[in-house]
């Protein structure tokens, strides 16, 4: 499975860090909502779904967490450790989200507003909407 990492200029000096990140630019689209999460409890696994349309960039802003992909015939996993790297999720992508470190800040960039519709939810159904056979 091919994982699309983006790294993101930062510009530091005596003050510190400053990563921008502009849509269709740094990040391959338009970015409709941004969201993130933090004060995950220890030992919880997130996710569970993938997307029909969405694209999104996930930074993990502070601290750490891992990220498990599967595309219904392979999976990877990646760290995210550091606030100027994302990693592309691409639409129909099963995502897990774990390994949260107590201060981790995962943040999200979006293709699109939420919408519920655009999740698959049980893992049988993605398998079926990808044509995948178990
Ligand atoms: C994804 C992974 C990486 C909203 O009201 N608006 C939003 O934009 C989002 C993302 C969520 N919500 C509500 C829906 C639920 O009541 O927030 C609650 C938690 O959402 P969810 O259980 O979907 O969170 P995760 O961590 O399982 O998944 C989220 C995103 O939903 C999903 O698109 O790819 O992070």
């Amino acid at each position: 499975m091919e994982i699309k990492m983006y790294s993101f200029q930062p510009h530091g000096d005596n003050r510190g860090q400053l990563v921008a990140i502009e849509e269709n630019k740094d990040v391959p689209f338009s970015v409709r909502r941004v969201y993130y999460m933090y004060d995950t409890t220890f030992g919880v696994r997130r996710g569970y779904h993938a997307h029909k349309q969405l694209e999104q960039i996930l930074i993990c802003v502070h601290g750490s967490c891992k990220i498990l992909l599967d595309n219904g015939l392979e999976k990877e996993e990646v760290i995210l450790d550091n606030p100027s790297v994302g990693l592309y999720v691409g639409n129909n992508m099963w995502r897990e989200m774990f390994d949260f470190s107590p201060d981790a800040v995962l943040m999200v960039l979006a293709s699109e507003l939420y919408d519920e519709s655009d999740y698959i939810r049980d893992y049988d159904a993605f398998l079926k909407y990808n044509n995948i056979c178990k």
